[in-house]
Parts: C-alpha cells; structure tokens; sequence
C-alpha cells in the first residue's frame, strides 16, 4: 500500500491505495495518480467518471490540499489546482473535462462521450456549459471566503443571475435521460451537487422541476454517492 502525506497538512492521503492487479500491457508498470480534494466539483467529475469506468481501483488516489502550495503538490502540478492526473509516463493532464477525456481514450468501450456526431458535440456542449455552472458558482463560493470588506458584491450578483439563467436554460433545452450518464451528465450532476454543498441557499429546484426529478436519479448512482462532498 501506498500512502502519501502532503506538507502542511495532518492527514494521512491516499484513501484508495493502489490495487495491485492491474493490466500492465494496458496501463504500464508505473501506476496513474489523481490529485484531488473531497470539495472539489472539479475533481469530483474526475472521480465519478473513474468510478463509471471501472477505474477507480487501478488509479492511485492522492489527497492534497491546493491551497497549501506544498512542494509535494507543486512538484506534480505546479499550478496547484486539482484535479491534475500524471499518467503512467510521467506525463501531467489538467483540466477536469480534459482529465475526463484523457480517461476516456485510454479505456476500452468507454460511454463517457459518445462516438459519433451529432451525439459526441451535444455532449461536449452540455459538459462545457456545466463547467461554466460549476464556475460560476466557485467563485461565489470563493467570495465568500474572503475577509469581508474584500467581498465585491455585483460581482457575486453577476454570478448568481448566470447560474439562475444558466439552470433555466438547461431546464428548457437539455436533453434529460435518466438511461444515460455522459461527460455531459457528469457534469451537470456535479454542478447540481457542488450547489446544494456551497450555494443551498440559491433553492434552484421549485421552479426547475425536470431537472429537480432528473437529479433525484443522477445523485443515488454509486459514483455519486462516493465521491459526495465532505
Ligand atoms: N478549470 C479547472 C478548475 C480547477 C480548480 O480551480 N480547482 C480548485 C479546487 S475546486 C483549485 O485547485 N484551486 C486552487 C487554486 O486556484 O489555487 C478544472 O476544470 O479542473
């Protein structure tokens, strides 16, 4: 077993230690390593798509605190944001939905994003925009950390008038189906979650309901249940 612990920080990391019995010819010798926190949307789209892949146990997990900066991290990643993976190579992919597609190419069979068009843009579409939901609702997340006479505000309103409409629109025009859980679905699950654990008081679902409903399916699947924030 493998454990890391990062500088800065009491806790012991690496919660789902290497599993030994992995395909060498598919995935080397050298074992993958996600870097990631519990809070994170970002990440936790990284973690759900490893667990809707089958992956979750040949990829070594390593728990870090970004905004620690620790030279343990920044070694790795020397942006200091999570999620970043380092591949069996050495090689370091950022970028949540870049990670996703990183993993996604390297898997057999993969249903994270479909093949053909117009299928494959819809859901690259739908995962962008989600991001842009997840986006917006860190930085007001992110605001609201800050000493208050540094807080901006309109800034914050700016925010919260995006994710209104932005659910709004998903609302009227995405294509909602329970028998499938994309890129795209991934990311609006996260988006939604990372919502009700930092922006609860937003109460998006009265007047979204097909979305309310959608939710009630994507946030019991097994993926979603364990990677919850925490
Ligand atoms: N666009 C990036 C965002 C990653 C990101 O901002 N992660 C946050 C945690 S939720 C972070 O690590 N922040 C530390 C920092 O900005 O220094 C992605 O999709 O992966």
């Amino acid at each position: 077993m493998h454990f890391y612990k990062t500088e800065g920080s009491s806790s012991l990391i690496g919660t789902k230690p290497y599993v030994a019995q992995w395909s060498a010819t598919t995935w080397g010798p050298i074992p993958m390593r996600l870097f990631f926190n519990q809070t994170s949307p970002y990440a936790r789209k990284v973690r759900v798509a490893l667990y809707e892949l089958g992956l979750n146990d040949i990829i070594q997990l390593v728990e870090v605190d970004p905004w620690l900066e620790s030279r343990d991290f920044t070694d790795a990643n020397p942006l200091s944001k999570v999620p970043a993976l380092v591949l069996a190579n050495g090689t370091l992919v950022t970028e949540s939905d870049t990670i996703a597609q990183t993993l996604h190419g390297l898997t057999a069979h993969s249903q994270l994003i479909p093949k053909e068009e117009p299928a494959r843009q819809l859901c690259l579409g739908r995962a962008a925009l989600c991001q842009g939901l997840i986006d917006a609702t860190f930085i007001c997340a992110i605001e609201g950390r800050r000493p208050s006479e540094l807080r901006w505000a309109d800034w914050v309103a700016r925010q919260e008038r995006a994710i209104a409409r932005t659910l709004s629109w998903i609302e009227a025009r995405f294509d909602l189906d329970d028998r499938r859980f994309d890129l795209g679905d991934i990311g609006l699950a996260c988006g939604l979650g990372y919502l009700d654990f930092r922006a609860a008081h937003l109460s998006w679902r009265p007047e979204r309901p097909r979305l309310a409903d959608w939710f009630e399916h994507a946030r019991v699947r097994s993926s979603m249940i364990a990677t919850q924030p925490c």
